[in-house]
Formats: C-alpha cells, sequence, structure tokens
C-alpha cells in the first residue's frame, strides 16, 4: 500500500498528528512525518512535496496553524490528493488556519477538513488509498458498520434509562 505523508509546520502542532497516525496505525496504512513549514523551511516543504509521488506516497496530510499556507504550499507541487488539517491556535481559535486553508484559488485543491480534525484527515486518506484496493475498502466498511452498531448499542442504552 502507498504511504501517507504527514506533514506538520510545527511540533507544537503534534498533538492534533497524533490523532491521524493513530487511526493509520489502527488501519495498517504505512507513514512518515515531518516538520516542515511553509514560511519557516519552504525550500525543504518544496522539495519533500516535489518527490513525494516517486517516493512512494498516495495521500499527503498537512496540519497548519495560524496563517496556514503549508498545504497549499505543498499541494502547489504535486498532484497526489492533498489534505489540509486547519490546527487550533490560541488567538483566533483555529478559524485563521480554517479559512487559510480551505480558501484555496481555483487550479490546486486542498481537502479541508475541521480544526484540528486529524481523526477525519485519516480516514479521508485512507478511503482515497481504498479506491484502488477492494481488500481494504472492505475493511473500511467493516469498520463503518461497527461503529454504527456501537452508536445504536448506545441508543439502546439510553432508552433504558430515560
Ligand atoms: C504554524 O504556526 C504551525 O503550523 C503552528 O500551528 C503555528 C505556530 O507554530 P509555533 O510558533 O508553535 O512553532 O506555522
Amino acid at each position: 500500500m502507498k504511504k501517507v505523508g504527514l506533514i506538520m509546520g510545527s511540533d507544537s502542532d503534534l498533538p492534533v498528528v497524533k490523532k491521524a497516525a493513530g487511526i493509520l496505525t489502527e488501519l495498517g496504512i504505512p507513514y512518515e512525518a515531518h516538520v516542515y513549514s511553509a514560511h519557516r523551511t519552504p525550500a525543504e516543504a518544496r522539495d519533500w512535496s516535489l518527490a513525494a509521488k516517486e517516493n512512494g506516497f498516495g495521500v499527503i496530510i498537512a496540519f497548519a496553524g495560524m496563517a496556514a499556507h503549508l498545504a497549499g504550499a505543498i499541494a502547489a507541487n504535486t498532484t497526489l490528493p492533498v489534505i489540509g488539517v486547519p490546527c487550533k491556535s490560541a488567538v483566533l481559535e483555529g478559524v485563521d488556519a480554517l479559512l487559510s486553508t480551505v480558501m484555496m484559488p481555483s487550479g490546486i485543491p486542498v481537502a479541508t477538513v475541521a480544526i484540528d480534525g486529524g481523526k477525519n484527515a485519516a480516514l479521508l486518506a485512507a478511503e482515497i488509498l481504498a479506491l484502488g484496493d477492494d481488500e481494504f475498502a472492505a475493511e473500511l466498511d467493516e469498520r463503518r458498520a461497527a461503529e454504527a452498531k456501537a452508536v445504536l448499542e448506545k441508543d439502546a442504552a439510553i432508552e433504558e434509562q430515560i
């Protein structure tokens, strides 16, 4: 299976990155994580993105806060699917990063998930990889069914209490 690249703008984004890494580990998807900033280390972010496809990556998840240009800067250098995760900051609670990540000009797409949405980013990456792997797609269907069952069990438990 192709790898997922987890690129964060700062090591302060690590708690959100770990949410994604946990899901990828559960699903058996190989990944690599790096700290490359669109602003502080633009050359490294560019070089990694340019080589990502030939280095065996299938999807890239970019995590950044504040004036978050990382996902767009990566997407500018590859046609691999790029998922952007806006990370919460102290001042504007992540709305700054959400708008910076989601409002890409046409031509360079970034699939943006919720603020601090590391888990959904990993699940979306898994669904993209599953497009070319029927067996893995069936695993994702089973996982979804198990989660639905757990919700219905909670529904039954609530009905007994109220
Ligand atoms: C962004 O600035 C990073 O992605 C991080 O979310 C934010 C703050 O970075 P630090 O000042 O904590 O390194 O580039």
